[in-house]
C-alpha cells in the first residue's frame, strides 16, 4: 500500500469533487492542481491521462489511477481507519461496491450523456436534445432508485465513501429540473447532512472559490 502525498487533478464543477472530500475525511496528506480547459492545462493533463479527463490522482509512487469509483475504493483500502467502507470481504462491502458501481456506471454516465449529448450523435443539434432529453430521465430514474435506499445514508446509518460520490453527482442534476429532486426529500436531508462534515465544506469551498 502506498502512503504520502497524493496529487489530485480537479477542476471546479467536476469529478475531483468526491475524491477530495474522502481525501480530507481520511485525513491524507494532498495536493490539488487545478485543470481549467485552456489548451495549456489540458495539454499538461493529457500528458499523465491521455484522455484528459478529471478526476485524476497520483499516488504517492507516481502510479497514475483515473476512474472516480476507483480512485475513491482505493482510498478507503489506504484509509481503513476513516471507516469510509465496511470491511472488505463482508456482505456489507459488497453492497459498498455494488452501490459504488451503480454510481459509476449509471448515475455518472448519465451526467455525461447530458452534459456532453452532442458527442452522443453525429446528427446535429436536434438529435443531441433528444439525447439530452433522455440522459436526464434516465438519470432522475437513477437518483430515484438510490433515493429508495437513503437510510439517511448509502449503506444505512453509517457514512461511506459512497454517500460525497452521491454527493457529487446529485449535485449536477441541472437546476431547472430542481421540482423532480423536490420530490426526493432523502436525498435533500443527505445533501444536508453531507454539507455539515468539515471535509465536504473544505472541498466544496476549494471548488468554489477556485
Ligand atoms: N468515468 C470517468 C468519467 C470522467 C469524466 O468524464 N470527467 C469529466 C468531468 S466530470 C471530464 O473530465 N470531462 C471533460 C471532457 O470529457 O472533455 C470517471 O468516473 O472518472
Amino acid at each position: 500500500m502506498t502512503r504520502g502525498t497524493y496529487k489530485l487533478y480537479g477542476r471546479v464543477n467536476a469529478g475531483s469533487l468526491a475524491p477530495q472530500i474522502v481525501l480530507e475525511e481520511a485525513g491524507a496528506p494532498y495536493e490539488i492542481i487545478w485543470v481549467s480547459k485552456t489548451p495549456a492545462d489540458l495539454e499538461t493533463l493529457r500528458r499523465i491521462h491521455p484522455s484528459g479527463k478529471i478526476p485524476v490522482l497520483v499516488l504517492p509512487d507516481d502510479t497514475v489511477v483515473v476512474e472516480s469509483a476507483a480512485i475513491l475504493i482505493h482510498l478507503t483500502h489506504l484509509y481503513p481507519e476513516a471507516g469510509l467502507a465496511p470491511a472488505a470481504g463482508s456482505s456489507a462491502h459488497a453492497r459498498f461496491l455494488q452501490w459504488m458501481v451503480f454510481l459509476s456506471a449509471n448515475v455518472y454516465e448519465t451526467a455525461l450523456r447530458y452534459y456532453y449529448s452532442e458527442r452522443y450523435c453525429e446528427d446535429g443539434a436536434a438529435a443531441a436534445a433528444a439525447i439530452k432529453a433522455q440522459a436526464l430521465a434516465d438519470y432522475a430514474r437513477h437518483l430515484e432508485r438510490i433515493h429508495d435506499e437513503l437510510s439517511p445514508y448509502v449503506l444505512g446509518d453509517k457514512l461511506s465513501a459512497a454517500d460525497p460520490y452521491l454527493h457529487m453527482l446529485a449535485g449536477w442534476y441541472p437546476d431547472e429540473d430542481r421540482p423532480l429532486l423536490s420530490g426526493l426529500p432523502k436525498l435533500g436531508r443527505h445533501a444536508e447532512l453531507l454539507r455539515r462534515r468539515p471535509a465536504t465544506r473544505k472541498a466544496e469551498r476549494d471548488h468554489a472559490e477556485t
